[in-house]
C-alpha cells in the first residue's frame, strides 16, 4: 500500500480481522472485551472470528480476512505450529500479522510483523519461586495441570516452572496433565490426582498453567473434602478476577498476573507501520506482577479489573 493510502487508511481507521482462539477462559473472553474496546476508543474497526479452539478455524478465519483485503491481522494461535502456509498467503497479499498472546514456530517469525506477548516462561518461573520459597525444606509433592497441548504458553510455563522447581531436591512434580486451559477440564484432572493420590494426602501443591483451571482445581479439592489454599498450597497464571476472589477467601494462595489488553500496543503498531512505515520490534512484552493471599490490596486490585474487560 502507497504512503498516502496508509495515511488514509489512517485518517479512515484501521480495518483489523482478529482470528480468536474461542473463549475457553475468563481472561481470553477478557481479552476479547478490551479488543473491542481499544478499537472503538482509536476509530478502528475490528472482526472478530471465534475459533471455537480449532486451529483449521483460525485458517479459514485468515483467508478471509485475506479476501475481504483488511489493513491487519491478529491472530492468537491456538498452537504453535501449522500457520507456515496461510501465512505466507497474507504476506503475499501485504496483509501485516500480529500474534497476540501466544507464540508460533521459530521458523516462521518471518511472516509476521511483531507479538504482543508476555514472557510465559518466566511467569511459570515466578510460579515455581514463590512455591519454593513458601514451602522451604520441607518435602513436596507437586501436581501439575496444563494448558492446551501444543500451545507456545503451555511449553513455555511447564519448561520455566519446572527448571525452578528442579533445583530444590525436597520438591517433587508427581503428576503432569493437560487440563485445556479450561475450569471443567481442570476440575476433572484435580479429581484424577486426587483419586491417585491417596485422597489428596499425598500432595502438597498444585500448579496450574491458567486460573481458570485452578477455579475447577478447587471445586474439585473442595469436593473430595480438602482446604485449597491451606491442605494443598496453590500457584496459577492470569490473575482472574475469580482468583482474587479465591485468595481473598483463603482457597487459593498465588497468581501470576497477565494483562489482557494484548491488542493496545497492537494497534499502535499496525497503525503506525501502515502510515509511517514504521517497522515495530518483532517482541513488544506484557509484564507479569505475583499476587498472593498475603497481599494487603487484593480488593483494590480485584474493583480495577473491570477496567480491564472483566
Ligand atoms: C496466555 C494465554 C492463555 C491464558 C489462558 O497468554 O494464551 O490462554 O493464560 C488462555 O487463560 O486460555
Amino acid at each position: 500500500m502507497s504512503l498516502l493510502g496508509a495515511a488514509a487508511a489512517r485518517a479512515e481507521g484501521l480495518v483489523v480481522g482478529f482470528s480468536q482462539i474461542g473463549s475457553e477462559s475468563g481472561w481470553r473472553a477478557a481479552e476479547t472485551t478490551v479488543t473491542k474496546q481499544d478499537a472503538k476508543k482509536n476509530g478502528d474497526t475490528v472482526k472478530i472470528a471465534d475459533a471455537q479452539q480449532k486451529q483449521e478455524n483460525q485458517i479459514k478465519a485468515i483467508r478471509s480476512f485475506i479476501a475481504q483485503g483488511v489493513d491487519g491481522i491478529f491472530l492468537a494461535p491456538v498452537v504453535a505450529t501449522g500457520w507456515h502456509q496461510v501465512l505466507s498467503e497474507a504476506r503475499d497479499a501485504k496483509i501485516p500479522v500480529i500474534l497476540l498472546d501466544r507464540d508460533i514456530d521459530p521458523a516462521d517469525k518471518p511472516l509476521y510483523l511483531t507479538a504482543v506477548t508476555s514472557d510465559s516462561v518466566h511467569e511459570g518461573a515466578v510460579a515455581g519461586d514463590w512455591l519454593v520459597k513458601t514451602v522451604g525444606a520441607k518435602p513436596c509433592n507437586v501436581v501439575e495441570i496444563e494448558g492446551t497441548v501444543g500451545a507456545s504458553v503451555a511449553a513455555n510455563r511447564k519448561e520455566g516452572f519446572d527448571d525452578e522447581v528442579k533445583k530444590q531436591p525436597n520438591i517433587k512434580i508427581i503428576r503432569s496433565e493437560t487440563g485445556d486451559f479450561t475450569r471443567s477440564q481442570g476440575k476433572q484432572v484435580m479429581e484424577s490426582f486426587i483419586k491417585a493420590e491417596n485422597g489428596g494426602k499425598n500432595i502438597c501443591a498444585v500448579y496450574a498453567h491458567n486460573d481458570d483451571m485452578m477455579i475447577g482445581a478447587i471445586q474439585a479439592m473442595k469436593e473430595a473434602g480438602l482446604k485449597p489454599g491451606s491442605d494443598i498450597l496453590t500457584v496459577s497464571v492470569d490473575s482472574v478476577p475469580d482468583m482474587f476472589r479465591a485468595m481473598i477467601a483463603h482457597d487459593a494462595n498465588a497468581t501470576v498476573e497477565l494483562t489482557p489488553d494484548m491488542a493496545g500496543p497492537a494497534f499502535v503498531a499496525l497503525g503506525a507501520y501502515k502510515s509511517k512505515g514504521t517497522v515495530p520490534p518483532k517482541w513488544i512484552e506484557t509484564k507479569s506482577v505475583l499476587h498472593t493471599s498475603a497481599d494487603g490490596d487484593l480488593q483494590q486490585v480485584l474493583d480495577q479489573k473491570k477496567d480491564l474487560g472483566y
